[in-house]
């Protein structure tokens, strides 16, 4: 389907006059970012077209409509990802060539959006893809963050965090939306006053602060339907403007006031992945757009539905995390002191409108915030979730007479805390767990007694990606290969994938699978000696381990490992050994510093193995800065194998993994998170599992956890590993990896020594390690089971994913455009 706009003719025209327009300038004096801001114009014009009629279609046929609620949505680029959804990538490659440009050098113009952190982030931006690629109305609400996630540099082996001013040229794709402002307040105090219209009290918030919310607006293509969903993202904005004029008037402290609080409120992303910042801001921020995003819907409801107690019918909030839960307690108060629902018609609707995924069971992301803060900045709010409480704890001692501990364990209001999980629960009519595995463990243990009382609010979403950005654009070569062996089906019906099984023993589509695989890897190779002035050799095992930076995904492990491997080498330099490229990707929170140095211990082993002629490049170690959502892409076609080596029980999904699985790259893994269904796929024959269960995991935790020294003690091997940490081996400075061999032997306060079991599951990742040497070392054998890999991901696409969560708690209507 190729739109008249996307004629190649046309389309030039229409760049030149955009670059005359926007800049006054001819084609050949435009800077490489005007062109492509150029081009962007271009390609906007023919989505505001399909995003109009989207939006009559859906008008006229009144769908259903999800509103996904998250803090972050990692979208990355736009601009290559619009161009496969519309169909038009390869003409408009072929466009720009005959202008003498470089598709990829102008979509290397663009700025990542990088607005989340991690996995969270990202899974809404697929579900986004997928939402309007299946024909459903879908709004994802989120903030429209000044400075997204930091850029990272490495300078001397360490993270150096530098702002991302991603909005610095002006984002081509978004839009203005002044005329969708609300208004959303904060601070000030509750009056109780009688209304004698109704006979009854109402409450009234008063003395606030307020700010403006402005929309903007992104356009989310679907593949080839012609349908354009709308990602609306909240900038704040003082309600008094800044002028000389409040300072006569006497309001000069408040004029500041205003600015400062709207300037701040969307100013950074809070860099946390899996970890709770308690800080003021980040409530402000999460109750900003969560009540802009919900007095919009409203609006937007009651445009052509009258009875407000039928909201749920075309309405509901699905809350990416906690982070949104505000969200029970705003519809309550909307419904009931704006609609003028009382408590229990209110409550109906709540409780039929809101459901919630959990993404983690690690006890420091769970957010608990304190009353104080609570009621100070939210009063009316958290009013609301008194009487939420209130009741939520009579009906605990109706069903559990006598029993205390049931309410210490399950009441949303706490020893001084609002627990925003409890919340969730109680209002929300679906919770879901995000891989089998993690459903289980919230069931059996997080969230047991929640289960316990009201197991029908219970499912299992596992997790998905999406191929169009993870295969179709990121890796272009297999891509066309796969649709030249099965057809073009599997882009929008993954489980086709599995027509590749016929092929995994044909000889000639093995070496096409590999070739593809050995050019994806010598871009990779090209990427890294530019970036990081390392030569790899792209006939080496590419083994990757690309991911936020956390204790628990163990990345220490993983370098641990890369010395042992080292000391092998050089103990014994006669040993068969397949040259090995291990290639990092992390970025670690700010404050976290026992992340910041693992990176620093991966850059200085990193330069002590490369730099170490004597092993003759067996063995090289690369960490690629800066690793997001752009780079990625390229990493994972490029990737042998896929480390998913976390602890068991911690990683709640993962979606790499599905992301390295997809490209072709065994996994090397625990029995962890998604990585448990990725072996039911593909058979355990065909991945690298090592490693303590969960159940084994849990069990140590539930009984003080285990003794790390016995391994210390007895491994002669492992402990010369620890030693090399302190003995100046990576750095002169013999205290500067201290705190980490002390984590890994050491009780220290509160913490276990090695609470992340690496100790315990060293020798069997080792193990596991060796047996990928040996399998690759048979080609045709790792042919095959990378292209199983490949074949067998159909499951793990996020089509697949929202199609469950449509079926299961949204139930949606499909929406088709003439
Ligand atoms: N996840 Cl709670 C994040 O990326 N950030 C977070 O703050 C929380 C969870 C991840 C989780 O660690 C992964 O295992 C999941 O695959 C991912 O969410 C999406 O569900």
């Amino acid at each position: 389907m190729i739109d008249k706009q996307f004629k190649k003719e046309a389309f030039k025209e229409s760049v030149k006059e955009n670059v005359k327009f926007l800049y006054r300038k001819k084609l050949e004096e435009a800077t490489q970012e005007q062109i492509f801001q150029a081009v962007c114009y271009t390609v906007k014009d023919v989505i505001i077209d399909n995003w109009l009629e989207t939006q009559n279609a859906y008008k006229e046929q009144d769908p259903k409509t999800v509103y996904y609620m998250s803090m972050e949505f990692l979208m990355g680029r736009a601009l290559g990802n619009n161009l496969i959804n519309l169909t038009a990538y390869k003409e408009v490659k072929e466009a720009l060539d005959e202008l003498g440009l470089d598709i990829n050098a102008i979509e290397d113009q663009e700025p990542d959006p990088a607005l989340g952190n991690g996995g969270l982030g990202r899974l809404a931006a697929c579900f986004l893809d997928s939402l309007a690629t299946l024909n459903y109305s879908a709004y994802g609400c989120g903030i429209r963050y000044r400075y997204g996630m930091f850029k990272q540099q490495i300078k001397d082996g360490y993270q150096v965090e530098v702002p991302d001013n991603w909005l610095k040229d002006g984002y081509p794709f978004e839009l203005r939306r002044p005329e969708y402002a609300k208004e959303v307040h904060f601070g000030g105090y509750v009056d109780v006053e009688y209304d004698p219209a109704t006979g009854s009290n109402k409450f009234v918030h008063k003395g606030y602060q307020a700010v403006k919310a402005v929309p903007f607006d992104m356009p989310i293509v679907g593949y080839n339907n012609k349908i354009v969903n709308t990602l609306r993202i909240w900038d704040a904005e003082p309600i008094v403007d800044f002028e000389l004029d409040s300072f006569d008037k006497g309001d000069y402290k408040k004029a500041v006031e205003q600015e400062n609080l709207a300037r701040n409120i969307v100013e950074v992303l809070y860099p946390n992945d899996n970890h709770m910042a308690g800080k003021e801001l980040r409530l402000k921020q999460q109750y900003f757009f969560v009540s802009a995003s919900l007095q919009a819907a409203i609006d937007k409801y009651k445009k052509n539905h009258k009875d407000i107690m039928k909201l749920h019918e075309k309405v509901t909030f699905q809350m990416n995390d906690t982070h949104p839960t505000v969200a029970v307690a705003e519809l309550m108060r909307i419904l009931m002191d704006e609609e003028g629902l009382g408590w229990d018609d209110a409550w109906s609707v709540t409780t039929k409108a809101v459901a919630y995924t959990n993404h983690t069971i690690m006890a420091e992301a769970l957010e608990k915030w304190p009353v104080e803060l609570f009621s100070r900045l939210l009063p009316r709010v958290y009013q609301i979730i008194e009487e939420i409480n209130r009741r939520f704890v009579l009906e605990i001692q109706e069903k559990y007479p006598g029993n205390y501990d049931k309410i210490k364990k399950m009441a949303i209001l706490y020893d001084g805390q609002v627990k925003m999980a409890h919340l969730a629960i109680v209002a929300g009519y679906s919770v879901n767990g995000v891989a089998k595995l993690h459903t289980e463990i919230l069931k059996k243990q997080e969230l047991k007694d929640f289960y316990e009382m009201m197991p029908e609010k219970f499912n299992n979403k596992t997790n998905g990606i999406t191929q169009r950005r993870f295969l179709l654009h990121g890796n272009q070569l297999l891509a066309d290969w796969v649709t030249d062996h099965i057809g073009p089906e599997w882009i929008t019906d993954l489980s086709q994938i599995s027509k590749l099984k016929v092929y995994v023993d044909d000889e000639k589509a093995q070496q096409e699978f590999m070739n593809i695989k050995y050019q994806n890897k010598v871009r990779l190779a090209k990427y890294i000696l530019e970036h990081n002035g390392v030569e790899v050799n792209p006939r080496s095992i590419f083994d990757v381990q690309v991911k936020r930076l956390h204790e628990y995904k163990r990345q220490l492990l993983n370098i641990l490992h890369v010395i042992y491997l080292y000391d092998q080498i050089k103990k014994h330099p006669e040993m068969d050994f397949y040259p090995r490229t291990f290639i990092f990707g992390a970025k670690a929170s700010a404050g976290y510093a026992r992340a910041k140095k693992i990176i620093k211990l991966i850059n200085s082993v990193a330069d002590v193995v490369n730099n170490d002629a004597s092993i003759e490049g067996k063995l090289k170690v690369v960490f690629i800065e800066n690793y997001r959502v752009s780079n990625a892409e390229m990493i994972f076609a490029a990737a042998d194998v896929s480390e998913q080596i976390s602890t068991a029980s911690k990683e709640a999904s993962g979606t790499g993994n599905m992301k390295f699985m997809l490209n072709g790259a065994p996994t090397l893994g625990t029995m962890d998170g998604a990585n448990v269904e990725i072996v039911d796929e593909v058979g355990k024959e065909n991945a690298f599992i090592f490693g303590l269960s969960a159940d084994e995991v849990i069990n140590y935790e539930n009984n003080g956890g285990y003794d790390p020294r016995v391994i210390y003690n007895t491994d002669d091997e492992i402990r010369q590993v620890l030693t090399e940490l302190v003995n100046g081996t990576f750095s002169a400075d013999t205290e500067l990896f201290r705190d980490l061999y002390n984590s890994l032997l050491n009780q220290n306060g509160g913490e276990r020594a090695d609470q992340y079991f690496i100790l315990a599951d060293f020798r069997s990742y080792a193990a596991a390690q060796k047996k990928v040497e040996e399998a690759y070392k048979d080609e045709k054998g790792w042919a095959r089971m990378a292209m199983l890999n490949t074949a067998c991901a159909g499951k793990f696409t996020s089509d697949r994913t929202i199609e469950e969560y449509v079926d299961d708690i949204w139930h949606l209507d499909k929406v088709f455009i003439k």
